[in-house]
Order: structure tokens, then sequence, then C-alpha cells
């Protein structure tokens, strides 16, 4: 299969057909325009504006991604038969393409060390269990861990359920995705999420896209790239792979463009892995040197820039470049580009936060940003590129290990609660603290903690470690089967379009959707907040709190605390009344008044890592494939790189050849975590020579615990690897 020229265009309308059948015509174009927001990316879409509609009112607005999404949620029940027929060691084989397409799970399901299948069991048995477990042993034993397709109400419910019973281990995926940017962006403005709105987006005239892949994993962010080359704007992409559809798009919903392609990128620059920190201080180097800094700006509203400005001045440039390895013309064309925008946007993915510096990486982001004053005004700033649907909004309505202060005070005097002193641990800590032996029960609302999770064979032993491993789940995934506890239990509950109450998310705009829910289209799968508000009321009776939690099953209740105790969510109070759905206040930054301390924004000084690569070494990301949604593998074969099969690693021609190997071969990848055999080499010119393209979740098992100081995350984008041939013909 070879790399496609241009992203989108026909394959994509060809793979929407194939969905639509398999979805039925008719029932999914109905449920994709039911008043629910999407269940893909965090860019929104849908609530009550209606389906497929975007938050500034368009219309249609639809990519395969969330059709494949949905399409998943229509499938029919597991059959009961499916328990005893397939055994557990024979689930352990099946791909994450096999088990999604399993079917919905509709029963809960208890597996217990040494079983040899899953078994059903009633609901009653299986809340007993995790309520008499919970009951057993101490708070601070327990972890809670939340995805990020879930909504507001559910992912309130279930933190504040975890405070009340004793524990502050309550962390959703963030910690494995932009939390980087949080802590970033909080350092820098005082608000941990995007200062601007799509509207503005879709004004500006100079976007920088850096580290990410929105052709697969944001497709409807492409329209908006493509029309700001339309208007006559710029595109950086900054990226160590030329990724085809940043190179040229068609859209499949503009004819010109899906006929001729739209260019996209205006400028291109390849750095090597983890080489963005050098790339974007000598951006700012070369701004700073071409009197391209806005002084005013940066004396009136910025602390920090006499700081920066020696810094950058004393960064020499040919440092600079072998550290990014970007040459410097590049550079400076980047520089000339972005001195030339009126309005410019930065947007980033997880190129920029998966690494051992992915604060200091949103940082410099940032600090270029404000050299030229793009933050605090309408049509410019400063853009996370968010995952899950709702991964932001849990952050938001109190998922975290450590709330913030006014929460605390809120939480105490709303519900009378003692929110917990012990310090509550962030994703990869809850899985330490279990191998350790100090955990002794999760919760997972959603997710593949298993799949998501770096180093597969410590994760592995970690959950194994747990007395009791409760999943609430709408599909059957790897982790299911894999990571398994003493006694590991799967609870059956509905997609959002299928609530019966009205449910809200949040996009990456800070814009508040509200979901109609919907007619539920199986019998047995649960609503999650009466799951939890049912474990409430039982778990926590007797120890103290007045709260009737039964009443809180109900997601009204649940929206008037939510406004009553998190601050800029006060307009939720009157949400199901006026179903005027809204950005949350304080957070988009039209002026430049920041919600820090002084109101000022803080510049960030940094010293450039090394990108330590030994000799015969290389450096390894690990990505999605255009066919997958995180642990969840749609298809097999990765249509714009041109790749099939997920058994691979991609490297440039040059550095197949230097390592003495050739296309097809079969090697076996090591780093300093594990060993992957069997792995089929294939060359690919648009990677820059000296790193390496696999796939994520399969590839978790070279990935090292070590994480970010600062946010915790993982450096799932840079892992140093050997590659050594695999002795044996096939
Ligand atoms: N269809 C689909 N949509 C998705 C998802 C999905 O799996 N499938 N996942 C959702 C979620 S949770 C998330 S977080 C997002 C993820 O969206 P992305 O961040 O776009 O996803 P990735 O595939 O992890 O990788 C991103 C890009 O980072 C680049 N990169 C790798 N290392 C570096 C580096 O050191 N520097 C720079 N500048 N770039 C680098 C890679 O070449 C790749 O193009 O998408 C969301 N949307
Ligand atoms: N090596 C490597 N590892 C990574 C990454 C990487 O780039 N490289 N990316 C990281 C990132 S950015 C992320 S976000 C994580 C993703 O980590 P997770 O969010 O933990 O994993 P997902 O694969 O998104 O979870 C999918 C499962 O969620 C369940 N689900 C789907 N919809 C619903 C729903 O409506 N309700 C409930 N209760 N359950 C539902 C289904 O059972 C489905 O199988 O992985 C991280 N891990
Ligand atoms: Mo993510």
């Amino acid at each position: 299969m070879k790399p496609m020229k241009a992203g989108g265009g026909w394959p994509v309308i060809r793979y929407a057909w194939r969905k639509a059948i398999e979805g039925g015509p008719l029932r999914l174009f109905r449920a994709m325009r039911s008043k629910n927001a999407c269940k893909s990316c965090a860019l929104g879409m849908g609530g009550q504006k209606g389906g497929m509609v975007n938050e500034t009112g368009q219309f249609p607005q639809v990519c395969i991604k969330s059709l494949q999404a949905m399409v998943g949620d229509l499938q029919d029940a597991i059959p009961a038969a499916f328990w005893s027929e397939h055994a557990v060691s024979e689930l352990q084989n099946w791909t994450s393409h096999r088990l999604e397409h399993s079917g919905r799970l509709v029963q809960p399901l208890l597996l217990r060390s040494g079983d040899t299948h899953f078994q059903p069991i009633s609901w009653t048995e299986a809340l007993d269990r995790i309520i008499a477990k919970l009951r057993a042993i101490s708070p601070a034993e327990t972890f809670w861990y939340f995805s990020g397709r879930s909504s507001n109400e559910a992912s309130f419910l279930l933190q504040l359920l975890a405070r009340f019973y004793g524990s502050n281990h309550v962390n959703n995926v963030s910690y494995y995705c932009h939390q980087a940017s949080g802590v970033g962006l909080t350092s820098v403005t005082g608000s941990g999420t995007a200062t601007l709105s799509l509207d503005d987006l879709q004004h500006a005239d100079v976007v920088f896209l850096v580290g990410g892949n929105p052709a697969s994993n944001h497709p409807r962010l492409m329209h908006v790239l493509m029309h700001v080359r339309q208007r006559g704007g710029q595109v950086v992409v900054i990226n160590p792979v030329r990724e085809t559809g940043l190179v040229n798009f068609r859209s499949p919903s503009e004819l010109k463009s899906l006929l001729f392609g739209t260019e996209i990128a205006s400028l291109y620059l390849q750095p090597d892995i983890g080489g963005d920190l050098a790339l974007l201080s000598a951006i700012a180097k070369r701004i700073d040197e071409i009197g391209a800094s806005d002084e005013a700006f940066l004396t009136d509203h910025c602390n920090g820039w006499p700081e920066l400005r020696a810094q950058l001045q004393r960064f020499d440039w040919p440092e600079l470049c072998a550290r990014s390895g970007v040459a410097r013309e590049q550079i400076d064309q980047a520089a000339q580009l972005y001195a030339k925008g009126r309005n410019v946007v930065f947007a980033w993915t997880m190129g920029i936060t998966h690494h051992q510096y992915g604060v200091e990486n949103v940082q410099a982001i940032a600090n270029l940003a404000l050299m030229r004053g793009m933050v605090g005004r309408p049509q410019a700033g400063l853009l996370p590129i968010r995952g899950h649907s709702n991964v932001q909004g849990m952050g938001s309505v109190g998922v975290t290990p450590k709330l913030k202060e006014a929460i605390v005070a809120r939480l105490e005097s709303h519900f009378g609660l003692r929110v917990p002193t012990t310090p509550g641990l962030d994703t990869l800590a809850c899985l330490e603290a279990a191998h350790a032996g100090r955990m002794r029960a999760a919760l997972c609302l959603g997710g593949n903690l298993y799949g998501a999770s770096p180093d597969s064979a410590f994760t592995r032993e970690a959950l194994a470690r747990l007395d009791l491993l409760v999943h609430l789940s709408t599909k059957l995934n790897t982790g299911h089967v894999q990571g398994l506890a003493q006694e590991t239990l799967i609870l059956p509950v509905l997609a959002r379009d299928e609530e019966p109450q009205a449910t809200t998310q949040e996009s990456m705009f800070n814009y508040i959707r509200l979901s109609d829910g919907g007619p539920t289209r199986h019998a047995g799968p649960r609503s999650e907040v009466q799951v939890i508000a049912t474990l409430a009321a039982e778990v926590l009776h007797g120890r103290g709190t007045t709260l009737d939690w039964q009443a809180m099953a109900s997601t009204g209740r649940i929206r008037e605390a939510i406004a009553a105790v998190i601050p800029g969510f006060e307009p939720m109070a009157t949400l199901d009344a006026t179903r005027e759905e809204f950005h949350v206040q304080g957070r988009l930054f039209h002026a430049p008044r920041f919600a820090t301390a002084d109101g000022r924004a803080q510049l960030h000084v940094h010293s450039l890592p090394t990108l330590d690569c030994e000799e015969g070494r290389l450096r390894l990301m690990t990505v999605r494939s255009e066919g997958q949604f995180n642990t969840v593998v749609y298809e097999e074969e990765d249509l714009y790189r041109g790749v099939v099969g997920r058994d691979v690693i991609l490297l440039h021609p040059e550095d197949i050849q230097q390592q003495g190997l050739a296309a097809n071969q079969r090697v076996t990848v090591r780093s300093s975590t594990g060993a992957l055999p069997d792995i089929r080499i294939i060359p690919f010119e648009s990677i820059k020579a000296g790193n390496a393209l696999m796939y994520y979740p399969e590839a978790n098992v070279l990935v090292g615990r070590a994480v970010d100081p600062q946010s915790h995350t993982p450096a799932y984008k840079n892992i140093a690897i050997t590659l050594d041939p695999t002795p044996h013909c096939r």
C-alpha cells in the first residue's frame, strides 16, 4: 500500500458509506442528528443546536470518526452464550478490533483469579461485591480513574463519592494526555484551557499547528485550516513527520477541494522528536532579532520579558539548529511568517505534551505567542487541541487529585463535606502504588487503563495486585481481558445518547453542551449516574453523610450542585430551564487581563534538553493510525501513511540502510523498558531521519514510566530504541 498524496477525499467518502451501511443509513442519520454532543474528539458538535452542528451554528459538521463512534454504539448486544463459548485465555488473543466488534456489553460480568470464563451475574450481586469491598478496606487504598467520554454529571458525582468516602486518588486520562497543557497554561495565564473560542479561530490569519495529526484525529479542524489558506492566511506545521493530510487535503464537503485538493501547510518544519523546545526558542530569538516583538504589550501585560530576552540572546544559533534538527533558513521563514500575521493562533497536540518536558514545551509556545501580543485579544490565542469529547469537562468539575481551593471551600460549605487532606495521586502514581501493594481496589469510569498506560508488563502486574478492579464500560476492550485483578467486574453502561436524562459535556473551546439523551437501545446497561448514586448510598451509609444520594441520581440536581460548586459554571443552574449552552466564564481572554494574581501573563525561561540519542539508537514516537480511536483499533490499515498491519516500525530509508537492515525485514525493537519481537520494517520517506514511528497501544510495552516532573505525563513520544534482526526466516 502506498502513502496517499492527499488527506480526505474519496476514500473518506467510501468509508463513510461503509459505516452508514453497517449502522443502517437512516438509523445512523437519526442518531447523528439527535441533540447530543458528538462522541469523538473535543472539537465538539451536537447538543441543543442539533446533531452535526458546531458551536458557531454551522451545519453539516461530520467526520468519519463521529460515524465510527456512533456505529460502535449501535451494535447488537453481546449474546449471553458468548461468555461460556469464549474463555478469557482465548479473548486475550483477540485483537482490539475483534473485541470492539463483539457488540455492546449488556450484563454485569465477574472474573475471579483462577476462573477460565467471565461469568454474567446480576446487578445486585455486582453492586454488593463492590459495596462489601469498599466497606472492608481503607479509602486510601482505592483509586478512581476516569476516561473522557462520560458526562460532567457522572464525573462530578463519582468524584464526590470518592471524596465523601475518603480518597483523593481521583484522576482522569489527562495525566496521559493534555495535563502538560493544563499545567503549562495555568503557569502563564492562570487558567488551564484554551484562551479562545471557535469563532476566534475561524478568523485567524496564521495558525501554528505543533505536534498534531488532525487529518486523522481532529478531521473537522482540517476545514478550519483549509479556510485559513483560502482566506489568504498561512499555516505553519511543526512535526517530525510530513503528515499527508497536513500537506494537502481534499475536503469531501467542497467540490473544488475534493477534486483538486487544498494545500494546507504554507511552511512545514520537521524537527527531531523532542526538538520543539529548541525550535520554539529559536523562532522566538529570531522574532526578537528582527524587532518584531511587541514591546508595549510585553511591558504592560507580561512578567519576565527581560529575563526571557536575555536567555534568548544567550542561545547560540548552531546549538539551536542542532538541538531542534531544523535549518536556520527555515527558522527564519517561520519567524518572518509569524511577524506578518495579524491574528495568530498557536495550536498543539500530543507531539508537545508526551515528553518529559511537556510543560516547558507548552510554556515555550506561550512565550512565542505573548511576544507578539497574540494572547488576550479576539481572533488569536492559545489552543490545546484536546482529545476525548469530555475530558476537559471532567477536569473542570473536580476529577483531579488536587482540587482548587475555591472548589474545596464550596464543596465543604455546600455539602458539609470534609474533603480528605491526604494528597491524591495521579494516574501512573496510582499504578505504582498498586504495584507496591498499597492499593486494593480501583474503579474505572470508561477507558482502557491497561492499554493506555506505559510499561505494559508493569501495569499488568500492578493491576493483578488489586483485590478488585471495576469497569463501567460500553464495549469490550483489551484492558478488560488483559489487565486483570484478583477480581474483575465489568458493569455495562449507557452511552450518552441513550441516557434517560439530559447530561452535559465541555468542548476544547470551553463551551458547555447539553445532550438530551435518548431511548435505551438494549435492556441491561444502566445509566452511569444511577450506578454511582446507588453505590454511594450504600457505601456511605452510616458514614455521617446526610446527603440524599438517591436524589442525586437526578442529573438536574447534579447540575445545580455543579453550578454552586464549580467557578464559572454558574449558568448550569438555569440550563434546564433556558437550554442555553454557554462558554465557561473567565476562560476566554479577549482582553489582556489574565487570571493570574496580578492580572499579567507570565513568560518562562528554559534551558534546552539534550536529545540523548547514543550512536546506533533511534528516537521512537508512539502514535495513532488513521483507523483507530485510542486503544480501540477499527481498521488494520493506516490509510494516509500507506501502511497495512500494526506490527510495524516506520523508518526513514537512510536509517534502514545505516542500520544494515532492509524493507520488510523483521526485527526485535528494544528499549530500556521492554522488547517487541517480530516487527516489520516499513520504509517511510516522510519521517525525519533518526526518528521512528510505531503504533500505540501495542508499543506501550516499550514506553518507560519516567514522567514530566511538572505534569506527571509519560514520554510516549520519545523512547530510545535499538533494533535487532530477528534470527529466523518466515
Ligand atoms: N480518530 C481519532 N481521533 C482522535 C483520537 C484517536 O485515537 N483517533 N484520539 C483522541 C485523543 S484522546 C487525543 S489526545 C488526540 C490525539 O491527537 P494527536 O496528538 O494528533 O495524535 P498522535 O497520533 O498521538 O500524534 C500526534 C502527532 O505528533 C507528532 N509528533 C510526535 N512526536 C513529536 C515531537 O516530538 N514534536 C512534534 N512537534 N510532533 C511530534 C506525530 O508525528 C503525529 O503527527 O486525538 C483525539 N482524536
Ligand atoms: N503509547 C501511547 N500511549 C498512550 C497515548 C499515546 O499516544 N501513545 N495516548 C494517551 C492518550 S492521549 C489517551 S487520551 C489515553 C486513552 O486512554 P483511555 O481513555 O483510557 O482509553 P480509550 O481507548 O479511549 O477507552 C476506550 C473504552 O472506553 C469505553 N467507553 C467508550 N464510550 C464510553 C462511554 O460513553 N461510557 C463509558 N463508561 N465507557 C465508554 C469503551 O469500553 C472503550 O473500549 O491513552 C494514552 N496512552
Ligand atoms: Mo488523549
